[in-house]
């Protein structure tokens, strides 16, 4: 369909102008990888939110096409204006999709955009689509306009006459030439739109799944009071009081506007979800700040006036928030957004205003529902109780490790005799007999052993004074010595390599799993400074002749099974599958799993940029099913980078 076209010289400057996109995209999107292929996605689909949100479109529908990558989105909005452009002559159409930061953040005129990383718009998504389509349906007219790479192969060419309504239509083919893979990801496509109609009730979104067949259209007429509701369901908790605090829509100050909405659960922590123009700030920002503030300052008073404390509990912010879960979306004429991934809000004049004026609103909310006030009080200083307890614990352990650095650690481990972190490892050893192999077949200098025997806890679904109950636990937080939760101090971690070691069966992803969510949980620095490592021991021995080889897993022995064959094709071969960890000779261990020059080790990590998916997957998964916890430690294993160490 592509027609020769002669270039003319605003085509040559649109060439220039969407140049530094191709050349790092990562500075526009994030990166390369899913987060920032998705990206493309979110870009376009909040265009056309904010042309609802503008009050002139109520209708967005995204099309996922068959080949898993080429998405339509299309608005029934105005339409982006199509009119040429006074001084570079091309239709204003053109100029947005080629120019970067077209049609800027703010234009002086009340059109609120997104702004921050999504408000780079349009030009970047069509810079980084090997293919894009642009349709605009205005007075009576389809138009149409296709680019390749970002520049137009086709001029604007009116397709149709004598339509009805008007609107946006985007259709767009992820550049393979930029992007590490461009099939995009059904689920976390509506996922995304979902949320946007929680957080304008009026709008919907229709999905379709071209793969599938699959058609969803979200509505959430209830607004982020429904949202509010959807995430105390997800997070498996109840609430301790039945009506949530509601601010809809009340304006700070001008350009500024605010809705929340709260509500204090069982759940053993706070969870706030915030929102800039209805964009997820997931590294929160002076919003977030602005109602903890709020809620600290209100709580207090209450607590105050009515004298509700008892004696001798000294209440924390913390305990105050324990439980709370909150829903905010501030609305900005000009955001700023600081953070490596553009997550955070900065205007250091909201955090005030959003207190100030939400406080005032809580309190009366407080005084006007006595019976809530209660429930929320009580749940505030049964924290408190709790945390005072958890805390008077921690303090005998410090006491105890500031006396020796060495008495405190537990008896079942095995210590390295090095005292150089550096070159300290410790194993977390599922079950004794693997335990004992692994002291056998260890270095003692530089790997101490630590043996799991009992049960370890779910430290998603404890609270904290149960969590440092927990034998296997505390064990693990005596034997690194850098304590934990706030008072973790990495610089005393006892070893650099934290590996855990279990067997490659279902128990062994699951106790895995719960020690991951534990160290996610109260110890997430040494995931973040990459402390954290999984062992892999091997599945299968493969014996052939005079050689051993080790598998890692079915297709890893089918593979070294093949070699052998295709080498020599009359080779016997035996193959033989380990059951567990604990039948294996210390020196098979040794040699498969424990020497730094032969064991592969994967190193735990958060993948950038998905820390909300990364909560969600824990706070998800870590119910009651086991079948999901296997689905999550197999992804992420996925995720964790290879280290040849
Ligand atoms: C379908 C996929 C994504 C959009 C509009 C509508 C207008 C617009 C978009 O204007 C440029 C113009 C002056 C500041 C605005 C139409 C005014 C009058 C629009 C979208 C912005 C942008 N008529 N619909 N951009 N200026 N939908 N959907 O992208 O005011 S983008």
């Amino acid at each position: 369909m592509a027609e020769v076209q002669s270039y003319t010289g605003a085509d040559i400057q649109v060439l220039e102008g969407l140049e530094p996109v191709r050349k790092r995209p990562g500075m526009y999107i994030g990166g390369t990888g899913k987060a920032g292929l998705h990206h493309l996605v979110w870009e376009i689909v909040d265009n056309a939110v904010d042309e609802a949100t503008n009050g002139y479109a109520t209708q967005i529908e995204v099309v996922l096409h068959k080949d898993g990558t080429t998405v339509t989105v299309s608005d029934n909005g105005r339409g982006i204006p199509i009119d040429k452009h006074p001084t570079k002559k091309v239709p204003a159409l053109q100029v947005i999709l080629t120019t970067l930061h077209a049609g800027g953040k703010f234009d002086g005129s009340s059109y609120v955009t997104s702004g921050g990383l999504h408000g780079v718009g349009s030009s970047v998504v069509n810079a980084l689509s090997s293919e894009l389509v642009a349709q605009v349906k205005r007075d009576g007219k389809l138009y149409e306009q296709r680019y390749a790479r970002g520049v137009p192969v086709t001029k604007l060419k009116t397709v149709r006459s004598n339509v009805r309504g008007s609107g946006t239509a985007i259709t767009f083919t992820p550049d393979p030439e930029i992007f590490d893979k461009t099939d995009l990801d059904a689920q976390t496509i509506k996922d995304n739109l979902e949320v946007k109609t929680y957080l304008n009730g009026a709008l919907r979104i229709v999905f379709k799944d071209e793969a599938t067949g699959e058609r969803i259209e979200f509505h959430h007429e209830g607004g982020i009071v429904e949202y509010l509701d959807h995430l105390v369901a997800e997070a498996s908790t109840r609430r301790v009081h039945p009506d949530p605090f509601v601010v809809r829509q009340s304006e700070l100050e001008d350009g500024i506007r605010t809705e929340l909405c709260m509500v204090w659960t069982e759940a053993p922590r706070e969870s706030i979800t915030s929102f800039v123009n209805g964009i997820p700030t997931r590294d929160g920002g002076t919003h977030e700040q602005g109602l903890k503030d709020g809620v600290t300052k209100a709580i207090r008073n209450y607590i105050e006036t009515h004298d509700l404390a008892p004696r001798k509990l000294d209440i924390t912010a913390d305990d105050i928030r324990e439980g709370l879960v909150a829903v905010v979306n501030l609305y900005h004429v000009d955001p700023q957004f600081q953070g490596q991934t553009k997550e955070k809000l900065n205007n250091p004049e909201v955090r005030s205003a959003v207190s100030g004026a939400f406080r005032t609103e809580f309190e009366q909310f407080l005084n006007g529902t006595p019976s809530t006030a209660e429930s929320i009080v009580a749940r505030v200083i049964q924290s408190a109780k709790a945390r005072q307890a958890s805390r008077a614990a921690a303090n005998t352990v410090r006491r105890k490790s500031a006396v020796s650095h060495r008495l405190n650690l537990p008896g079942k481990l095995s210590d390295c005799s090095s005292t150089a972190p550096e070159e300290s490892e410790l194993f977390i050893v599922e079950g004794d007999s693997a335990g004992g192999s692994a002291k056998q077949g260890r270095d003692r200098k530089t790997q101490a052993i630590l043996p799991l025997r009992g049960k370890v806890l779910n430290a998603e679904q404890a609270t904290r004074s149960k969590v440092l109950a927990n034998k296997e636990l505390s064990n693990i937080v005596d034997a690194l010595g850098c304590g934990l939760g706030e008072d973790l101090d990495v610089t005393k971690l006892r070893y650099h390599k934290v590996i855990l070691l279990m067997d490659a069966d279902a128990d062994g992803l699951h106790i895995a799993t719960l020690l991951l969510t534990f160290l996610y949980r109260y110890m997430r620095p040494l995931i973040d400074q990459g402390y954290v490592y999984i062992a892999q021991p091997p599945l299968f021995r493969v014996d052939a002749l005079k050689e051993t080889h080790w598998a890692l897993d079915e297709a890893d022995r089918d593979r070294i099974v093949r070699r052998i064959q295709k080498k020599n094709p009359r080779t016997q071969i035996e193959v033989q599958r380990f059951k567990g960890l604990g039948e294996m000779m210390p020196a098979t261990l040794h040699e498969t799993t424990l020497d730094p020059d032969k064991r592969r080790l994967l190193q735990v990590s958060i993948p950038e940029g998905s820390l909300l998916e990364t909560e969600r997957a824990i706070t998800d998964l870590m119910g009651k099913d086991a079948a999901p916890r296997f689905d999550f430690i197999m992804a992420h294993a996925a995720e964790v980078e290879d280290l040849d160490v």
